[in-house]
């Protein structure tokens, strides 16, 4: 079974994600349809990408898949990462993202959305960034997404908290694009598509690369990357790592006791 569905029209390319035994985990084998998908959206000239789950979805996706974490001492977010993997994909697409959002966004499926390049969404949808909850180590490129989008304060809000927002705040902080009645989300979606599908698809494509690199320009030493690393090799060598993925898999709250 395919765990996404795909569609051309008018120049514009939609992925549904179609996972819901798992709300849409973004499991390994997800995220390499994702990519097949995407690389033949690039070989037929797709000029606007929609990244949505089915239509009245309850929960938009649950973010890393659980079951996929690594609890060996190895780096659960490193390069190869389906997570990492699908965020540079979708930064690397040559033309736009557009993320259609119903329902409820977990964990690095919000870094998903934010990483895509405009966000539309119901009112009810809500956004939960949960890797101090699991006790994961997010990594760097992954706050940078998070620090792009929100204001400091609201980054660390979602990240401190990982409680959920919801989409009516983050509009109103100027990190979703637009909040539409689910009953026109689609409509509106395809709308705002089509306009930036009349334009030079040239130009379009550019400027998506131009803002990638100018997003990610930061400067830091050669220190600063290894204490970047060596803060988060302290997390994932943790006790409270492990606990928290058995506590999701025995469906239990997590007791940290910061070691
Ligand atoms: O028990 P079964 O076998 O039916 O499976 C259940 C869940 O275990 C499974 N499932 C997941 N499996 C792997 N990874 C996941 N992220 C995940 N989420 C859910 O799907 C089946 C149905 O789930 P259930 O019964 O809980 O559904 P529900 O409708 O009652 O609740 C939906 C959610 C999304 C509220 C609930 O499933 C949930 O809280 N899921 C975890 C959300 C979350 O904390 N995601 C963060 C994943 S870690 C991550 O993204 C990053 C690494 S980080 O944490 O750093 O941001």
């Amino acid at each position: 079974m395919s765990l996404i569905l795909t569609h051309i029209a008018e120049g514009i390319g939609s992925i549904t994600l179609n996972y819901q035994i798992k709300r849409n985990a973004l499991a390994a084998a997800m995220v390499d349809e994702i990519a097949t998908a995407l690389a033949d959206f690039t070989q037929q000239g797709v000029r606007v990408a929609i990244l949505r789950a089915e239509p009245g979805a309850r929960v938009w996706s649950a973010g890393h898949d659980v079951d996929e974490l690594p609890e060996n001492g190895v780096d659960p977010l490193g390069w190869q990462d389906p997570l990492r993997t699908l965020i540079r994909a979708i930064e690397a697409f040559p033309a736009p993202v557009i993320a259609l959002i119903e329902g409820s966004v977990w964990g690095g499926a919000c870094e998903l959305v934010f990483a895509c390049d405009l966000i539309v969404a119901t009112p009810g949808a809500s956004f939960a960034a949960t890797p101090a909850k699991l006790g994961v180590p997010y990594n760097a490129s992954g706050l940078l997404t998070f620090l792009n989008v929100a204001p400091a304060h609201i980054a660390r809000e979602l990240l401190f908290t990982a409680k959920p927002m919801t989409a009516t705040r983050l509009e109103r902080l100027g990190i979703i694009n637009h909040v539409i009645a689910a009953e026109e989300l689609e409509a509106f979606t395809h709308d705002l598509a089509r306009a930036i599908v009349q334009n030079s698809p040239l130009v379009v494509s550019v400027m998506k690369e131009q803002l990638r690199i100018l997003a990610g320009a930061q400067a830091l030493s050669p220190q600063d990357f290894e204490r970047l690393q060596g803060l988060r090799r302290v997390v994932y060598r943790s006790r409270d790592y492990r606990e928290g993925i058995r506590a999701f898999r025995e469906k239990r709250k997590p007791t940290y006791l910061g070691e």
